[in-house]
């Protein structure tokens, strides 16, 4: 068997996301996500300028060799751009694979160790009243967990008028924003308001909603270790079921001090690319979450083997699933949640417009707060190329955080 041809697609509805098609001699193809947000063009050009050269008349079986030859074969190892190139050849080889055996992606890694993989969603508010409307919603749908970010009084706008945590209800596209109307957007941070703040919102969410619901917070990066450390030992009352990032996830020993002055679960990893930017904090069981995702960090197999270290210490998996991930890593994500024995929860936003669906049609579900994996033959999901037609290309940045000084600060 051979691989013949492999073309990459950029957009989406409202998203740039970059979508490998891997063609083989037998009529069976494998798709892939190759998504880096907000740097889109460059993993697009990774594909096609370096590695679907070596692919052609490669055999797709050998997903491990390949695997291998691009990575190592690079010389200059690793990275964002490299990793979500080789993670998107890597799902559609999982994909071919899986449909050359009759069988969903979950029965080549192991089978399923559970029926429903649990998602949390996010509830954003501008205040506490407007965020405890939004989990409420949630809890309708029957989710069981939920992230909660919420505007935190007297936090400066900045000039482009974006105040942390601040999103319509049920909507989390402002903190998060992917804007692309121009050059980046620029927010202002202050530490301390945040932590005067916060504490009282668990404290109103619990009070409203009980013991029982799944709470989740992300820091985004935005604290010292000696803050962080204190707001987890803080909160830890609350019994929140992660706190996330709560420093910049660039140096692994920041964890050692929030560790071992406080029990507050935590989870980080959503911007590690390889096994080597978490193994550490993993062996020396810093942390109880890893969030890295099969598009950053290179696919179903080297994801996998992230996944099995962290099984040896104690580590669950969370892994990211913002809205840049097209339905495919999505997919990809849900076929190792049904088999990893150290599975916690799946981070999931709606994608599900009629858009995205007739871009991606796909027989995975949602229900009640619960991913239920397909049992379709390979990943459980397509790409439709004709649809692909009406979308295109456009620019955008995530936001600049500052301090109000005007120092920068890390988003
Ligand atoms: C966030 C992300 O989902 C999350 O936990 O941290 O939305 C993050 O801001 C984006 O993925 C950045 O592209
Ligand atoms: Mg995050």
């Amino acid at each position: 068997m051979k691989i013949t041809n492999a073309e990459v697609f950029i957009g989406g509805p409202g998203k740039n996301y970059v979508t490998l098609k891997i063609m083989t001699d037998q009529g069976i193809y494998g798709v892939g996500d190759a998504t880096l947000n907000t740097r889109e063009t460059l993993t697009a050009a990774y594909l096609k300028d370096y590695l679907i050269p070596c692919l052609i008349n490669k055999d797709p079986r050998n997903s491990e060799d390949i695997w291998q030859y691009f990575y190592k074969g690079a010389y200059f190892r690793r990275g964002p751009v490299a990793m979500a190139a080789i993670g998107a050849i890597d799902m559609a080889l999982w994909d071919i694979k899986g449909k050359i055996a009759g069988l969903p992606v979950y029965q080549l890694l192991g089978g399923k160790s559970r029926d429903g993989a649990m998602v949390y969603a996010h509830a954003t508010g501008t205040d506490v009243e407007d965020l405890l409307d939004t989990i409420a919603h949630y809890q309708s749908k029957g989710y069981k967990a939920v992230r909660v970010q919420c505007g935190i009084p007297n936090m400066p706008e900045g000039k482009d008028n974006i105040g942390y945590g601040v999103a319509g209800k049920g909507d989390d596209s402002k903190h998060f924003i992917t804007d692309f109307t121009g050059l980046p957007k620029e927010e202002i941070w202050d530490s301390e308001k945040y932590l005067q703040y916060m504490p009282s919102v668990f404290e109103k969410i619990r009070d409203h909603f009980g013991a029982d619901l799944k709470i989740l917070h992300d820091v985004h990066h935005r604290l010292h270790p000696r803050d962080a450390a204190a707001f987890g030992r803080e909160i830890e009352k609350y019994n929140l079921y992660w706190l996330e990032d709560p420093t910049p996830a660039d140096d692994q020993t920041a964890l050692k001090f929030i560790r071992e002055s406080t029990t507050v679960p935590i989870a980080i990893g959503e911007v590690f690319n390889s096994i080597w930017d978490c193994k550490h904090m993993i062996e020396q069981e810093w942390i109880d979450f890893i969030r890295v995702s099969v598009t950053y960090a290179g696919g179903i197999t080297h994801v996998r083997r992230i996944v099995e270290l962290a099984a040896l210490h104690h580590v669950r998996t969370g892994f990211h699933g913002a809205p840049s991930h097209s339905p495919i890593s999505m997919a990809a994500q849900a076929h190792i949640n049904a088999w990893a024995p150290n599975f916690g929860i799946q981070e999931y936003l709606v994608l599900g417009t009629e858009e995205c669906d007739a871009l991606f049609p796909s027989s995975h579900e949602v229900k009640d707060g619960m991913f239920y994996v397909s049992n379709a033959a390979g990943l459980g999901v397509d790409f439709d190329e004709k649809e692909a037609k009406r979308y295109s290309y456009e620019r955008g940045y995530h936001p600049i955080v500052r301090l109000e000084d005007g120092t920068l600060w890390d988003y």
